[in-house]
Order: C-alpha cells, then sequence, then structure tokens
C-alpha cells in the first residue's frame, strides 16, 4: 500500500538565511543550522510525493501577536545597522553576534537605555553568542513565519493535517527574546493564528531534543494554549540550561497549562516514548480543538546537538500516539542537524502520521 500524504509548506526564501557558523563558548564554529537542511527536507518530501506548496505572504502586524514589535523591528535592522557601523571590515565580523548582554540584575531599577553601539544592541535581544544575524535572516525568518501561518491557513479551511517545513526553526524565540538557532517562533505563530481564526483551545507538543523555551515564554500565562515538551534535561547540562524543569507549570491563569517532560541523556526510545504519551495524555486533558507539533528530530541517534539516541521508529510511535489524538494538526519543522538522516526522519515521521489516519 503506497504511504499516504498531506501537504507540505516550503519555500527556497530559507536559503536567504546562511548563518556562516556560530559562536560557542567564544570559538567560531561551522555549525549545524545549515542551508542544506531546507533542502534536504524538500527533497525527502518530494520522493515521498508529499504535495508541496509555496507560503503565502501574510501581513507583518502577525507577527506582533507573539512578539514584542522592537524585536521585530530589531531583526528587521540589525545587520543593515552592523554593515553600516563597519564591523565588517574593523574587525571583521560580517554577521551581527553580541559580545555583551544587560542582564536583570546589572540593570534593573533603573530607566532602560538602548545602546546606540549595534555591538552592544545585538546583546539586547539575544540569549546567546550561537544566533548569528546576516544579511537575509530576516528575510528567512520571515518567509519560514509565513509557512507555519500558511499552514494554519489550511487547517483553518479545513485540512486536517499540514506540514510547515520552517527554516530557521522557531522554538527558542519568545515574545522578546531570541536564541539558539531561532529569530521568530512558528510554533507559537501557528498555535496563535489558530486561535484568532476561531479555534478555542490548542495543544502545542514539542518533540525536539531541546526544550522550547521560547514557545513556553509565549504561553506561560495562558489557558488557551497549552505547551507540552519532552527534551533533554536541561539540569544535566543541556540547551537551554536555566529553563525546561519539570516543575515550571504556568503562571495565573496559564497555571497548569505548561508540561515539562525533561529526559536524561541518553535514555533511549522508552523513557522518551513514555514522557511523549504524557504529552498526549496532558492534550487531551486540555480538551484541546487543534494541535501544533514542533517536530524537531535532533533526539535521533547520531545528531551532533543531542545526547538521545532516539531511533526513527520512535519517531514514527510518536506520529502514531499523535494521530490517536484525532485532531487538526499542524507539523512545524525544528531542529534536526544529521544530513545523512535528517529527510528521512523528517518524512518517516509524518508519514506514520499519515498512515496512522492522522490526516483524516
Ligand atoms: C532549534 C534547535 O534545535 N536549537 C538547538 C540549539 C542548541 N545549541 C546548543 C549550543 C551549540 C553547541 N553546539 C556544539 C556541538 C558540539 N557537538
Ligand atoms: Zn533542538
Amino acid at each position: 500500500m503506497p504511504s499516504r500524504t498531506f501537504p507540505a509548506v516550503w519555500t527556497e526564501r530559507h536559503r536567504l538565511h546562511d548563518p556562516g557558523g556560530e559562536v560557542w563558548v567564544g570559538v567560531p564554529i561551522a555549525g549545524t543550522e545549515v542551508v542544506a537542511r531546507g533542502d534536504l527536507i524538500r527533497t525527502a518530501l518530494a520522493e515521498a510525493g508529499f504535495p508541496i506548496i509555496d507560503p503565502a505572504v501574510h501581513d507583518r502586524s502577525r507577527l506582533h501577536r507573539v512578539h514584542d514589535p522592537a524585536m521585530v523591528d530589531y531583526l528587521r535592522t540589525a545587520h543593515e545597522n552592523w554593515v553600516a557601523a563597519g564591523y565588517p571590515d574593523e574587525p571583521g565580523q560580517d554577521r551581527v553576534v553580541p559580545y555583551i548582554f544587560p542582564l536583570p540584575q546589572a540593570v534593573a531599577d533603573r530607566p532602560f537605555r538602548l545602546p546606540v553601539a549595534p555591538s552592544a544592541r545585538a546583546g539586547v535581544y539575544t540569549t546567546d553568542t550561537t544566533t548569528l544575524i546576516g544579511p537575509g535572516t530576516y528575510a528567512a525568518a520571515l518567509a519560514a513565519a509565513d509557512c507555519a501561518l500558511s499552514a494554519a491557513d489550511m487547517a483553518l479551511g479545513g485540512i486536517r493535517a499540514v506540514y510547515a517545513a520552517c527554516r530557521p526553526p522557531g522554538h527558542h524565540a519568545g515574545r522578546a527574546f531570541f536564541g539558539g538557532s531561532c529569530y521568530l517562533n512558528n510554533a507559537a505563530l501557528a498555535a496563535q493564528a489558530l486561535r484568532d481564526g476561531g479555534v478555542d483551545r490548542v495543544a502545542v507538543v514539542d518533540l525536539d531534543a531541546h526544550h522550547g523555551n521560547g514557545t513556553q515564554d509565549i504561553f506561560y500565562d495562558r489557558a488557551d494554549v497549552l505547551y507540552a515538551s519532552v527534551h533533554v534535561d536541561p539540569g544535566a547540562g543541556w540547551f537551554p540550561h536555566f529553563v525546561g524543569f519539570a516543575d515550571e507549570r504556568g503562571r495565573g491563569p496559564g497555571e497548569g497549562a505548561n508540561r515539562n517532560r525533561p529526559v536524561a541523556p541518553g535514555c533511549g526510545d522508552g523513557p522518551w516514548l513514555a514522557a511523549v504519551e504524557d504529552l498526549c495524555v496532558a492534550a487531551a486533558g486540555h480538551r484541546a480543538d487543534a494541535l501544533v507539533v514542533s517536530l524537531g528530530v535532533d533526539g535521533a541517534t547520531g545528531d551532533p546537538e543531542s545526547p538521545l539516541g532516539i531511533s526513527a521508529d520512535a519517531f514514527r510511535r510518536a506520529a502514531e500516539a499523535l494521530a490517536g489524538l484525532a485532531l487538526p494538526t499542524i507539523f512545524v519543522q525544528e531542529g534536526g542537524y544529521d544530513l545523512d538522516r535528517l529527510g528521512g526522519l523528517v518524512v518517516g515521521t509524518l508519514s506514520a502520521f499519515a498512515n496512522a489516519g492522522g490526516n483524516e
């Protein structure tokens, strides 16, 4: 029986974003969130027969539903201001990268003054030194957001399952911060678009190897959108280090609508799938009307960015568990950095979801 499919939203505009590596522990390294990722995913989708659809362009005001307009404006202008300040010549850095950060305890209780130097402005909104801004980063981040928003449009139009091939990824981007190779939060934009389109209750289930600290931030105070994540335990020394612990359960009206399931480095399939089942129970308990899946496949065995050791079969079983929720579902691409396995992992997961009836 041929494998079932559903629509995939993809654009070549992802190629505009070439971070040109990252700075990690002070050292410029090649980085793993590379242009090839987006093209490998497209090839795998096409080979498996997934219809590939261009995103529509959405009004930029849509970004402000989940992000601070000042941060969006910063992302829009950061690279041109960096170039105008001459950093590509002296000291010879053509990507925007911070060196100083306004930590809350260092600047609290006095008026916040936006620094004049672009090198200092570079630390105002990013959490880390690994999320560089190049000349096409903002355009590609907009294109990725458009993929997620188009997927939401299709879901609101009655299509039961859609995949948004977002690159750059998004789940480490919060209301007023970005980092971890993410700039705009594609999954949060999709979830908010569903809400704005009349869906009462949304569940975001995050399978990426890392905690989606940005998505958690955006929905932490809200009861309408559940955020539920399985990820490598930040307490065991993994990104995003400061956030993603099990006792972060939401705040105020959002109390109970945030669920973190950290798992141990090297845990393998069993504990990871048990956590995925738990997230599905949480989504059902939330009485969600629609599902957004942050589909990172960087938990897979061999991925250079995580120690989880999850098999391709476990990703398929996770997809079957999600299909069991029987909800309109938007998959949003997050991480996944093993270039030899990325396409197969993504398409294998989506196909398992469709073959389990998730697209009906
Ligand atoms: C979207 C996503 O998956 N972001 C994860 C970013 C994690 N970055 C952690 C810091 C980078 C360190 N990389 C060094 C790899 C050495 N094996
Ligand atoms: Zn990740």
